[in-house]
């Protein structure tokens, strides 16, 4: 063979392997599990009134909850890991999607939906090489530059928030409706409406409507879980009409 028809072989055969593997991330893309749109739970063990994650949990999956986060700043790791194979099992039967915080071990290890990190941890590109294609990343994020970055870094879902100011994360300080509606207006991938979230004013944020919208407090606090979840899917879905 020629030089230039080995060169030209070689470069051949490049471009057939480059071709191969963008094809395999388009279809892991598509066949990504997509994040429901919603009301999104989260567990928060010391705001339950003293019940436990899973009393609570099942609480909220009999109450119709399809997206559920594990969040829990201060167990230990082996503590977390058996609730969230517990929730796993649970998510499976009534096909809730779930989702890990912060831990991304914890969630390969029990073969969660996706994994939830803030802009404090690991950078979203080097969460991606860990957990690959088709487990759904969401982002928090605070401000419009975030936003941006979280969808050109390859985030599936953003946090969008605190929208209101919230005892159950007070080191942010509240964003405001004003980026709830950057982020609407300009932000292709799902949205997640968080932070201070609440019956009494979920219909404030509902009319922009973004594709998710979370309660974590109002839930696991809530006397009557059923009632609670009812009321706000209610609300949420007559803002629609
Ligand atoms: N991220 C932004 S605000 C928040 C998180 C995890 C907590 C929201 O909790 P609550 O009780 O619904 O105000
Ligand atoms: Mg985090």
């Amino acid at each position: 063979m020629s030089i230039a028809v080995s060169k030209l072989w070689k470069d051949l055969m490049l471009l057939k392997s480059h071709i191969a593997r963008k094809s395999m991330r388009v279809t892991r893309a598509i066949m990504k599990k997509q994040l429901p749109k919603g009301l999104y739970a989260i567990t928060a063990q010391n705001l339950s009134n003293g019940r436990d994650n899973i009393t609570v949990v099942k609480e909220m999956f009999d109450s119709g909850i399809k997206i559920l986060q594990y969040r829990e700043k201060q167990k230990s790791k082996l503590e977390k890991f058996k609730e969230c194979e517990i929730i796993k099992k649970l998510s499976d039967e009534y096909g809730v999607f779930f989702i890990v915080n912060d831990d991304i071990d914890i969630a390969l290890a029990v073969k969660s939906g996706g994994v939830h990190i803030g802009q404090d941890d690991l950078p979203i590109e080097k969460a991606r090489e860990i957990v690959g294609g088709d487990m759904t990343i969401g982002l928090s994020t605070h401000n419009p530059a975030q936003a941006q970055a979280a969808v050109s870094k390859g985030a599936d879902y953003i946090g969008v928030g605190p929208i209101f100011k919230t005892f159950t994360k007070s080191s942010v300080e509240p964003v405001g409706f004003q980026y709830l509606d950057y982020c609407v207006k300009n932000i292709k991938i799902p949205k997640v409406a968080i932070g201070g979230i609440k019956i009494s004013n979920i219909k404030s944020i509902s009319k922009y409507n973004p594709e998710n919208i979370c309660m974590v407090s109002e839930i696991t606090s809530s006397n009557n879980i059923k009632e609670t979840i009812s009321q706000a899917q209610e609300q949420m879905n007559t803002q629609k009409e």
